[in-house]
């Protein structure tokens, strides 16, 4: 039987697969022992590429929505029709949005061809997943390091002190650090006498396996954080060591931190005072740690300065840019040394004055541009592998502004709850369908990497790739409007021209000899050459993060913590966002889509296990079963996000045999964070009752 060697595009690990097949039909996926990165890892996810292929839902060939019909069309008819209409809505003023989800940062081959539809579109309404997750990561590298996309990696394998702030990489398999078979280099930490300390208001399932777990009330990391860097100064343990020359602003910070008073941030974030300390010792000595953050400090209402304080303690301790410690990768595609550094503030957003941050406004100003009348109003949308109505903040009354435009296209293989409001979906061919390169992810990779999958089957005849789709639809609209005709440029020969005009000096060919990928050795110390601020320092005192600290941290910092429940989120190995639903293997297994609510909590609401609750807040409420667990920290609840499959029209039959509901009817479109405008997902306020007493089972 023919084997293939593919990584796994479903998440940011990129584990290396085994794929055996027999004509069209795959009949196993492993793990690829001799992958470099993952070792022969893999997750149950990675066999859900085989019912994605396979799975009838899946959509085919484009589709015309007449009324809430779905009729097959074909290419041609889909983009001449599109772009007819696109053109008269420009012709009466209307603007044309564009949405880009998260599958598009796992499809190298559809970033190239964006920048083309954006112009076609004169699209200055472009939207992102990237404003409901890690924006605020790189605004903090854009002021702090001169590029937006300096990611600081945890260097795993060589520390011996890791804290994880808001994430769970057991669920997720880590996030913004790719870190394959985490688990396993988890256990190697502690096997080497290392400690893994996460903080969290749940429990989680890496908590677990922690040797220090700390609950921490949502949203009140950055306490937390200055907390620390106080801890750290007391106990004489700034020691930035190598760094110190390379620091702009650094003697600046510490004068605005020490205006704060420890103990009384130790109180706010509900961590005990003593073991900040303790903390700050363990991370202070002089054996290897490291402080990551992810998507629990990301999606707050602090998400910038949190990212900001993270990088701080780093440097303090000495750990950026040294072994063990936070390093910047030297990866085979350099985007940091082929890209601008970034941008913010070049104009700004009709309805809220959000600024522009990397070229995009925040996804929660998505609705109001739809919904708010008046010149500029967005009247056609254009979404790529998105699930904004799952997704983003207050989905709900995303959901009824997309019922309300003119044109709406989505490039999507699924009638989701999303795309069921397009007029046309175009989706593209099957995964095993097409090649794969992680231009975005090796650069956060615990080692540099580089691996290219060509497709496993051959393309099925009338299917496109969503590179295609996008270029074609591109060149349409152009065409429809007089304006010149993008070029495309196969994305292969552009990965082949970024890899040879990166360091490494290699070529697609150079890349593809190695089929279990090709690995160019541990990060390295990379610090001053690779800051791309122009006086090649470490901006510390950034303007902004310092008027944040003063202003709007230190008058928060002083409220009391909030009475009532607040609500939080959580991922599940099996669950990947809001799609993945459908495979029947993933779906399989207790019920997932609950509330979990601590025994106290639910005992003052007089909740019993698996009551149906109400839970309501600002934006909405929604209605599922409670699962009492004394994981949570009391005042904490949680509910997955990626659920609420149950809206009319969704065509996705497993999914919907148990759809749950959606967080995101909870979260608020007003609660970001300012700096960034990234979603404060965390936190937001809730009631909760008892609806129904759990029906006994039979
Ligand atoms: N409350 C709450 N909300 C959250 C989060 C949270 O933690 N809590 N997490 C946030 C995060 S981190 C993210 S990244 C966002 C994700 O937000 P989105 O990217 O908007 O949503 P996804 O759920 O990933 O949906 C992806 C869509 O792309 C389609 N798709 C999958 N693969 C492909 C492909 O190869 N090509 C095409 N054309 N389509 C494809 C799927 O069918 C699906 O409809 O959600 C965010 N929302
Ligand atoms: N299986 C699976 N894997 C995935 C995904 C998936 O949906 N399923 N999604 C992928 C995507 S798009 C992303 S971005 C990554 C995300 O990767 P992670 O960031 O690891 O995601 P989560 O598992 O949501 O972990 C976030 C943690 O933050 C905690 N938290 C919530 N609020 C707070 C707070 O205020 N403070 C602190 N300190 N913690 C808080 C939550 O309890 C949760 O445990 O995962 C990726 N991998
Ligand atoms: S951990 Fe991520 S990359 Fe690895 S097999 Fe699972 S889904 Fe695929
Ligand atoms: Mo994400």
């Amino acid at each position: 039987m023919p084997t293939h060697n593919r990584t796994c595009h479903l998440c940011e690990a990129n584990c290396g697969l085994v794929i055996e097949t027999r004509g069209r039909e795959v009949l196993s996926i492993k793990g690829d022992p001799e992958n470099p990165l993952s070792r022969g890892h893999i997750c149950p996810k990675a066999t859900a590429i085989a019912d994605l292929e396979s799975d009838p839902d899946r959509l085919r060939t484009p589709m015309r929505r007449v009324g809430s019909d779905w009729q097959p069309v074909s290419w041609e008819a889909a983009y001449a029709d599109i772009a007819a209409r696109l053109a008269a809505i420009r012709a009466r003023g209307g603007e044309a949005a564009l949405y880009i989800g998260n599958p598009t940062a796992h499809n190298y081959s559809i970033s190239g061809q964006v920048p083309a539809l954006k112009k076609a579109l004169a699209a200055r309404n472009v939207f992102s997943a990237s404003s409901v997750d890690q924006v605020p990561h790189q605004l903090v590298q854009m002021w702090m390091y001169g590029h937006n996309a300096l990611f600081p990696i945890p260097d795993i394998d060589r520390t011996q002190h890791l804290v994880i702030i808001g994430g769970n990489p057991l669920a997720s398999n880590g996030s913004v650090w790719t870190v394959p078979d985490v688990r396993r280099r988890l256990r190697d930490l502690q096997g080497r006498g290392g400690t893994l300390t996460v903080i969290d208001p749940r429990r989680t399932e890496t908590a677990e396996i922690a040797d220090f777990h700390h609950f921490i009330r949502p949203g009140s990391d950055p306490a937390l954080l200055v907390a620390l860097l106080l801890a750290l100064d007391t106990q004489g343990l700034v020691r930035p060591g190598r760094l110190l020359p390379m620091l702009a602003g650094w003697d600046a910070v510490w004068t605005a931190l020490r205006q704060f008073d420890g103990a009384a941030l130790a109180a706010r974030c509900g961590i005990d005072a003593d073991a900040i300390a303790a903390l700050a010792a363990r991370i202070g000595g002089d054996e290897p740690a490291v402080v990551y953050g992810r998507i629990g400090v990301s999606t707050a209402e602090f998400g910038t300065l949190n990212h900001w304080l993270i990088n701080l303690v780093n440097i303090a301790t000495g750990a950026l840019d040294s072994v063990g410690g936070a390093m910047f990768s030297s990866p085979a595609v350099d985007i940091v040394g082929q890209t601008g550094a970034g941008t913010r503030g070049r104009f700004a957003s009709r309805v809220s004055g959000h600024p522009e941050l990397l070229g995009e406004f925040p996804a929660v100003a998505l609705a109001e541009e739809i919904l708010t009348p008046d010149a500029g109003q967005v009247r056609a949308l254009v979404t790529i592998a998105g699930n904004p109505v799952l997704s983003t903040p207050d989905g709900s009354t995303l959901d009824k502004a997309l019922a309300s435009l003119e044109l709406m296209v989505s490039i999507d293989m699924y009638v989701t709850a999303t795309s069921r409001h397009a007029h046309y979906i175009l989706p593209p061919c099957g995964p095993l369908e097409k090649d794969h390169y992680p231009l975005f992810l090796a650069p956060i990779a615990v080692r540099n990497f580089a691996n290219y999958s060509p497709p496993v089957f051959a393309p099925t005849p009338g299917t496109k790739s969503d590179w295609e789709i996008v270029a074609e639809l591109a060149r349409a609209i152009a065409g429809a409007q007089g304006l010149a005709l993008p070029n495309i440029v196969h994305p292969r020969d552009a990965l082949d021209r970024m890899l040879r005009a990166s360091p490494h000096g290699l070529s697609l060919a150079d890349v593809e000899a190695h089929p279990h990928g090709l690995d160019l050795g541990a990060l390295e110390p990379r610090l001053p050459d690779r800051l791309r601020t122009a006086d090649k320092a470490i901006r510390c005192d950034v303007p902004e993060l310092m008027a944040d600290l003063e202003t709007r941290f230190a008058a928060w910092a002083i409220e009391p913590p909030p009475e009532g429940l607040v609500l939080i989120g959580r991922r599940h190995i099996r669950n990947n966002n809001s799609w993945l639903g459908n495979s029947r293997r993933l779906a399989k297994g207790p019920l997932r889509c609950t509330l979990l609510i601590h025994p106290d909590d639910a005992a003052t609401r007089d909740i019993g296990d698996g009551d149906t609750v109400t839970v309501a807040s600002a934006a909405g409420s929604v209605s599922l079963p409670a699962e009492i667990s004394d994981a949570m920290m009391p005042g904490s609840v949680s509910m997955p996000h990626g659920f609420g499959h149950g809206r009319e029209g969704i065509r996705l039959g497993v999914a919907r045999e148990r759809p749950g509901v959606s967080i995101n009817d909870l979260t608020e479109r007003q609660r970001i964070d300012p700096l960034s405008g990234n979603a404060a997902l965390v936190g937001t306020p809730v009631a909760v009752s008892r609806t129904q007493e759990a029906v006994a089972a039979e």
